[in-house]
C-alpha cells in the first residue's frame, strides 16, 4: 500500500535533452565566472553546508551564520547575480503554470558526499507560487515527504535532464537529498550535479 503524491507534484523525467543541458551547463559557468560558487553557513551553528552554491536571477538565496535570506548581490564580490539565462525563463513559463517570473535561481552544485537534509522551503513571501527544479549531471537520490516531519516520505532517483515541478501543496513539503552517484555523468565538466531551482520570492 503506497501513498499518494502530494497534489502539485509533477515529476518530468528526461525532459531535458542532452543539448539543452550542455547549453545550462555553459550558462552556469559562464555565470560563475561573475559570481564564484562559494559555501553557505548553516544559520546559528556556521557549520558550513556540503554543496556549493551560486544564483541567477535579481535576487538570490544566501545561507550565512546570520541566517537563511534572499540577497541582490552576491556575499563575496557584493554585485548584482547574472541575469536568468533566456532558456530557463522559457522553461519556467513550459511547465510553472504560474503567472508571474521567477525571481531567483539557486544554483545548488553537489560534489561527491555532498547531501541536503530534510527540510521545508520557507525563505520565500511567495509560499504559493511553485518551485521548479533541474537536475543536471550525476544522478541524486531525492527524497519527499508530506507537511510534516514525520509523515511518510518517498524516493525518487533524480538524473541529468529532469524537471521537478513542486506546486500546490507539494510546495509545503518536507524534501531533501540523501546521496548523489558519482560518476553517473559526464555533463558537469569538474564532476558532481547541479540543481537549478527556480522561484518567485516576493
Ligand atoms: C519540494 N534542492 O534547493 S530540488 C533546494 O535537488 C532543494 O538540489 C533539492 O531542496 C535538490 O531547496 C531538491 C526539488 C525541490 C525543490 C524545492 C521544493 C523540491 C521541493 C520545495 C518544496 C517541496
Ligand atoms: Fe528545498
Amino acid at each position: 500500500m503506497t501513498h499518494a503524491l502530494p497534489q502539485g507534484f509533477r515529476y518530468l523525467p528526461g525532459y531535458l535533452s542532452r543539448t539543452q543541458q550542455q547549453s545550462l551547463i555553459e550558462a552556469v559557468q559562464e555565470a560563475a565566472k561573475d559570481a564564484p560558487f562559494f559555501r553557505g553557513k548553516m544559520p546559528r551553528t556556521g557549520t558550513p553546508l556540503s554543496t556549493l552554491g551560486s544564483n541567477f536571477g535579481p535576487l538570490g538565496w544566501v545561507s550565512a551564520k546570520t541566517g537563511y535570506r534572499y540577497c541582490e548581490t552576491h556575499p563575496g564580490t557584493d554585485q548584482p547575480w547574472p541575469p536568468m539565462p533566456p532558456k530557463l525563463v522559457d522553461l519556467w513559463e513550459d511547465v510553472a503554470d504560474w503567472p508571474a517570473a521567477p525571481q531567483a535561481c539557486l544554483i545548488n552544485w553537489y560534489r561527491e558526499g555532498a547531501k541536503l537534509g530534510l527540510h521545508v522551503d520557507a525563505d520565500e513571501d511567495a509560499r504559493d507560487a511553485p518551485v521548479v527544479s533541474v537536475s543536471l549531471g550525476d544522478q541524486a537520490l531525492y527524497r519527499l515527504g508530506g507537511l510534516n516531519r514525520k509523515d511518510p516520505t518517498r524516493s525518487f532517483k533524480l538524473s541529468s535532464g529532469d524537471v521537478v515541478v513542486l506546486g500546490g501543496a507539494s510546495r509545503r513539503c518536507f524534501h531533501g537529498i540523501d546521496r548523489i552517484y558519482p560518476g553517473t555523468s559526464t555533463l558537469v565538466p569538474k564532476g558532481g550535479r547541479i540543481n537549478l531551482t527556480m522561484r518567485v520570492v516576493r
